[in-house]
């Protein structure tokens, strides 16, 4: 596929997702709300889509509305990739404030998260949540019905309009829409997409209430995962769970008298922009150090803890570290309100001032801690300007920041990633080094390898990873979905058959 050619869905795209695209903030001096956009890959990629096909986009707009309040249009002066996102293309779900907390802070985050990065031991199991989970999902899917049933006839007869709900905040939204619309004879195709793992088997019969996620997820025509492994776990459950009849080779799922396809559809990055970006951004650090980088959301998926001490264990196996290499590390605040995730924010604090305080010289230490954020074009000089990224995590669905590195990693000569291989980006990014960060003698020492690795191994193994991810791209991962729903026209007008 030629990344020249703009894709577009041949029906109506409308994208449901926790989130909107951008969240309200209230303008201090006209009290009215401004749209303050989201910068991540997938708004990037999926916005200019719902744009040109006049799509419509359903979430949270991250804040609580009052009666009678709309969704702002843009600025004027907005160069962001929603810009064009009409306020009547918009369509707010919002809850009370104790419903929305128990689905989100709660069910969300204290239940799923954990359970599904196969942290059970983190994971709260409680009806009352699962309660909220229900309410808020059939809430977006009441939503996400009238914006079909709102679609004029000229609309869905040049398509059939394609529903793509993301994440697990919508596990049970697909199932509750084709009961309704399909009451209603209303015509659709409905695809979901997970963006965090999904477990064997052994882990997601833990929760209660497992059959009806998976029931939730079969009311789609297609589910797509990062990798293979989350579509052969989501798979076997069915089989195990709910006793569907499977096809694990061509990952088919029989449920309801519909076959439902499961397919891996790894998420890629806006290479070229990144590229972009590490051209143009000055230095943010002019340092001799040799900078090894983390960059992760305080999130105790990450491996944040695992990666202080593998550091620390550098320095005492490798002394000839000392003075000469430092790990900076960017940790972004994340569900501060999570009571495990304050926990984490301590005992990092203390690991860095103790490792800061048994190996620091006056001239020199070892970490540099930021918590907080970067901005874009700050984070594209770091990417560009560290010997070593150390993307470590426990567990995690793809991770970007792997694909975001090797992006910007554009000096001769080149840099080395590390990665994890409990993370999904692992199973393609077959050049990196792989170090799994349990291991923390191991990963001292995979560290070592990478500071001290010859520049040609450096350059073959980057040039590999690089040209991967620029094909496979954000916007190759959006074709390959709407191309796996049967729904994918290029701006000539050719259908791509899947
Ligand atoms: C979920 C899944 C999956 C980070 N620090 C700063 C900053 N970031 C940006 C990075 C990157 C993003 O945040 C983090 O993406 P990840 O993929 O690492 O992680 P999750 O947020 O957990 O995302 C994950 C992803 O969904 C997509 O499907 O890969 O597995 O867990 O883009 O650049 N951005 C800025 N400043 C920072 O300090 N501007």
């Amino acid at each position: 596929l030629s990344t020249a050619m703009s894709p577009h869905a041949s029906g109506k795209l409308i994208i449901v997702s926790n989130r909107l695209p951008f969240v309200l903030k209230k303008n201090e001096v006209t009290l009215k709300w401004e749209r303050k956009a989201s910068a991540g890959g997938l708004v990037t990629a999926v916005a200019p889509v719902v744009i040109q096909g006049n799509g419509i986009w359903i979430g949270w707009a991250g804040v609580h509305l009052e009666e009678g309040e709309k969704i702002p249009e843009s600025d004027p002066n907005d160069k962001t990739p929603t810009a064009g996102l009409l306020s009547d293309k918009v369509i707010p779900v919002d809850f009370d404030p104790q419903t929305f907390d128990s689905y989100y802070n709660g069910c969300c985050n204290g239940t799923f998260w954990p359970l599904f990065h196969s942290m059970p031991d983190r994971a709260q199991f409680s009806a009352d949540f699962w309660k909220s989970y229900c309410a808020v999902n059939k809430e977006f899917a009441s939503k996400t019905v009238g914006a079909l049933e709102n679609l004029s006839k000229a609309e869905t007869d040049s398509g059939t309009p394609l529903v793509w709900l993301h994440d697990y905040h919508l596990m049970l939204a697909a199932n509750c829409i084709r009961n309704v619309a399909d009451e209603k004879k209303l015509k659709f195709k409905l695809g979901f997409f997970l963006h965090i793992p999904f477990p064997p088997w052994d882990i997601i019969r833990l929760f209660p209430w497992a059959d009806e996620i998976l029931q939730g997820m079969l009311g789609c025509d297609m589910v797509g995962f990062h990798i293979e492994d989350y579509c052969l776990n989501f798979v076997d459950c069915c089989q195990r769970i709910l006793g569907c009849r499977v096809d694990r080779k061509n990952l088919l799922v029989e449920h309801g008298g519909r076959t439902v396809r499961i397919r891996p559809l790894p998420i890629g990055i806006p290479f070229d922009r990144f590229v972009e970006m590490a051209e143009e951004a000055p230095t943010v650090i002019s340092t001799p150090l040799k900078l090894v980088l983390g960059v992760d959301r305080l999130d105790y998926t990450k491996g944040l803890v695992h990666r202080l001490k593998a550091f620390e264990l550098l320095l005492e196996r490798y002394p000839q570290h000392k003075g000469k290499v430092a790990l900076m590390q960017i940790a972004v605040p994340s569900r501060t309100d999570v009571k495990e995730y304050q926990d984490l924010k301590e005992e990092m604090d203390q690991l860095v001032g103790r490792i800061n305080g048994r190996f620091s010289t006056p001239n020199w230490s070892p970490i540099r801690y930021i918590y907080g954020c970067v901005s874009q074009q700050d984070l594209a000089a770091f990417y560009r300007d560290s010997a070593v990224a150390m993307v470590t995590p426990l567990r995690d669905g793809m991770n970007l920041v792997a694909k975001e590195f090797v992006a910007c990693q554009i000096k001769k000569p080149p840099g080395v990633l590390i990665v994890s291989p409990f993370a999904g980006a692992s199973e393609m990014m077959n050049e990196a080094l792989i170090c799994n960060p349990y291991e923390l003698v191991d990963a001292a020492d995979t560290l070592h390898r990478a500071l001290t690795m010859p520049e040609d191994e450096r350059r073959l193994r980057m040039n590999c990873l690089r040209r991967r991810e620029k094909v496979h791209d954000v916007d190759f991962w959006m074709r390959s979905f709407l191309k796996a729903m049967g729904t994918l026209i290029f701006e000539d007008g050719d259908d791509v058959l899947p």
